[in-house]
């Protein structure tokens, strides 16, 4: 079984989150989506309008999703690939670069980003970054 891996915070799941999950999913036969908790969140200068429960409910509906498990630190990835014998590393290309060190674990694959849409966009046009309780 050919095991695929991406990692993301995934809030207000929209249609490029959902572009990138069918893309890592069909590189494989099992998608492991590895979850930003919500402190980790803070820790990224991100704060998520959903909680990591919820969004990990969200994720578990997505028929590309295998299975979800909390991303804590930024440091767990080798770890999760070994442990989890995971075949291919996959995220969109805005991280292109950034985790090539996987290299030496398991393939890399950077995905083109879906044009515009992203969670920072929805909020903007909602008209909701300018209250204090949206970070960045
Ligand atoms: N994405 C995409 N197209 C968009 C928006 C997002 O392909 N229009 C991809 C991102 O490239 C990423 C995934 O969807 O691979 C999740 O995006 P985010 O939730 O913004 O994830 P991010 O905050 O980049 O977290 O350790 C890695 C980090 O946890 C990545």
């Amino acid at each position: 079984m050919k095991k695929v891996i991406t990692y993301g915070t995934f809030d207000l799941l929209h249609k490029g989150h959902v572009r990138l999950l069918k893309r890592a999913k069909a590189l494989g036969d099992h998608l492991t989506v590895c979850l930003s908790s919500d402190e980790f969140n803070a820790e990224k200068g991100k704060k998520a309008y959903t909680s990591y429960e919820d969004r990990k409910y969200i994720l578990e509906a997505i028929k590309y999703v295998d299975e979800v498990i909390p991303e804590t630190n930024w440091d767990q990835k080798i770890h999760d690939v070994q442990d989890r014998d995971i075949d291919v590393f996959v995220m969109g290309d805005d991280w292109k670069g950034k985790f090539d060190f996987l290299k030496d674990y398991c393939e890399v694959v950077y995905l083109p980003r879906t044009e515009g849409i992203s969670t920072t966009k929805i909020k903007e046009d909602l008209g909701l970054t300018d209250t204090e309780d949206w970070k960045a």
